[in-house]
């Protein structure tokens, strides 16, 4: 809560091609909030060199991200984007919190132990303390609500471990925020081995959709998704192909998992492969226009990040002010 306003943060690291399991798993829920909260979405390329990037990808993919968020409906009149490297704040707020979570708490975080075995070269202290820089981008900002996809609610929840330990040592310093996880969406699997999560790292591309694909690809993508032998659309255990690309379908038509069983009873997979790849496609079109137009504006781009890191540098500063100030450290004017 910042003056009486609730508000909403996120963010989404620049770290690859952005996939529609960041689209519904976050992205398409930001702009919920963008009219009754103040609102702050990031783009987070601090967190993005916990693993090794080459810089001219880095700095394509900030532009990118930032003008996807646009794409996605953010206006940036109503909505802060900014860059998170362009607001230090985060990274001060990070160090003095690190000073405030432990070794243990960290150590439990399933992402660094699945990126310590999937970057097992670079196991370095910026991956294992990622969740701390992730609780100061939130904190800084007084946030009540973190949209995410539900791989970060565990995130969202050490930072609230956190805020609520550093608030007994120095009451009221930070609102305790709320993960909120959209009910479809949460999690959009591999097409290629659905127990695992969609992932933009993901080496396989026919494994992943990305927000940016043509239509043709969509549609091959979606063809060669890994179902099961049984050939009845059904939501059921053990079905765990077909129950991702029905929760993908749900997403972008808003049909209820009895409707989707009911439009496909007897017409097998084929049919609904083609209708999930349509439905997908045509959902991505508007925003893959959007996106196009914003790209080719670089100034304009380069303009909102500079007033959105205005804008966000205003809040984050108070918060470190108070903060630093409850710990003792001197201020002058
Ligand atoms: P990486 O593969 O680099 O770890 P990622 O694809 O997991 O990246 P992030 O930048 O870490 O993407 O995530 C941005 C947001 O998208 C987060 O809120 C995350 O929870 C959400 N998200 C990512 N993948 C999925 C998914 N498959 N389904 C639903 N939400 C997702
Ligand atoms: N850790 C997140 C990205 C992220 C984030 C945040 C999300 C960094 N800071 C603050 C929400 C709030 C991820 O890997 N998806």
């Amino acid at each position: 809560m910042f003056n009486d306003q609730k508000v909403s943060f996120s963010g989404v690291q620049p770290s690859g091609n952005l996939t529609i399991g960041n689209y519904l798993g976050a992205l398409r829920n930001f702009s919920t909030y963008s009219e009754k909260y103040k609102t702050f979405y990031c783009v987070v390329d601090e967190h993005a060199i916990t693993v090794r990037q080459v810089p001219a990808d880095l700095r394509r993919r900030t532009y990118e991200t930032l003008a996807l968020y646009m794409a996605c409906g953010l206006d940036p009149a109503k909505n802060t984007l900014y860059v998170q490297s362009h607001v230090h704040e985060h990274a001060e707020l990070g160090w003095i919190l690190n000073c405030f979570t432990m070794f243990g708490e960290l150590s439990r975080m399933t992402q660094f132990k699945d990126k310590s075995v999937k970057h097992a070269d670079n196991i370095n202290a910026g991956l294992f303390t990622y969740p701390v820089l992730m609780a100061a981008d939130i904190l800084l900002y007084q946030t009540d609500v973190v949209p995410v996809g539900v791989d970060q609610k565990q995130h969202v929840e050490i930072c609230r471990d956190i805020a609520t330990r550093f608030n007994q040592l120095y009451p009221d310093t930070f609102t305790i925020p709320e993960p909120v996880v959209a009910k479809t969406g949460m999690k959009i699997m591999s097409l290629a081995e659905p127990t695992k999560k969609m992932s933009k790292s993901d080496e396989n591309s026919n494994a992943v959709v990305y927000i940016l694909d043509d239509r043709d690809t969509i549609m091959r993508k979606f063809k060669r998704a890994v179902t099961d032998s049984d050939s009845v659309v059904r939501y059921a255990e053990g079905k765990d192909g077909i129950n991702n690309l029905m929760s993908i379908y749900a997403c972008f038509t808003g049909k209820t998992f009895e409707e989707i069983e009911r439009e496909f009873s007897g017409l097998g997979y084929g049919a609904f492969k083609e209708a999930v790849g349509q439905a997908c496609a045509d959902a991505l079109a508007p925003v893959q226009e959007q996106f196009r137009t914003f790209m080719a504006d670089k100034a304009m781009l380069e303009e909102q990040m500079k007033k959105g890191a205005e804008e966000a540098s205003w809040y984050a500063r108070r918060t470190l002010s108070k903060v630093q100030k409850r710990l003792g450290f001197t201020q002058f004017r």
